[in-house]
């Protein structure tokens, strides 16, 4: 069968979390980049792909599949389901409290402050201190409750690594090209969490992506 088709640049951290999570699955897929200068996430090709004109979109055959969360939810579905934890109810629905925390408390509160300090200058605007250090404050907020959690099992839904830690590599990397990683170093359950994510194959392969030279 062929491979699916991840659309989008990797400097996107919404199209390089899809990425991570079909490396963790040991899913065939290529990325194929998508020109926001030439307004290509706007033409009726990518419209088909994703109606609201953004990325990442999945093509996978005949299925098309957008919103970053569901892409990887579709890869671990169907190349490597005990990432979810499907079978067991218990597990899954912890898995499933994960990967909502990310969506609304990690990202919320990450998400400004890469847009200010990694995608506006790059637009041409400023970095506006005052947002950035506002959402400083959210991120310790949320990352205390992860110190907590953290201390209690290794990954977030337990003893097991789940998408709910993968979810959170792309932002983190993110992070870690800003002058403001060291927030971090208050939590060390935290740092060791994300120390041992970094070691894995697959988050390897998509930080070098990642890097504006690859
Ligand atoms: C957000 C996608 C998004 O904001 C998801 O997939 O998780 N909830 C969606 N994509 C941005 C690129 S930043 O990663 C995008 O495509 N922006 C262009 C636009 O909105 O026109």
């Amino acid at each position: 069968m062929a491979p699916m088709k991840l659309y989008g640049a990797t400097m996107s951290w919404n199209v390089t979390k899809c990425a991570v999570a079909l490396e963790e699955a040991g899913a065939e897929y290529e990325i194929v980049p998508i020109d926001f200068a030439t307004g290509e996430h706007k033409s009726p090709e990518h419209l088909a792909r994703n109606p609201f004109g953004q990325v990442p979109a999945l093509q996978d055959g005949d299925l098309y599949v957008f919103e970053s969360r569901a892409i990887c939810k579709y890869a671990c579905r169907k190349n490597k389901p005990e990432l979810l934890k499907e079978g067991d109810l218990k597990e899954a629905a912890i898995v499933d409290v994960w990967l909502e925390v990310e969506a609304h408390q990690y990202s919320p509160a990450l998400t400004p402050i890469l847009f200010q300090v990694l995608v506006k200058p790059m637009l041409g605007g400023t970095c506006d201190e005052k947002v950035v250090e506002e959402n400083l404050e959210k991120l310790k907020t949320v990352l205390a409750v992860y110190e907590a959690r953290l201390s209690k099992c290794k990954y977030l839904a337990g003893d097991f690594i789940s998408l709910a830690d993968l979810n959170h590599v792309s932002m983190t990397l993110c992070l870690f090209a800003t002058p403001h990683a060291s927030v971090l170093d208050a939590y060390p359950h935290v740092k060791a969490w994300w120390a041992g994510l970094m070691e894995r194959p697959s988050v390897q392969k998509v930080a070098a992506l990642m890097k504006p030279s690859a």
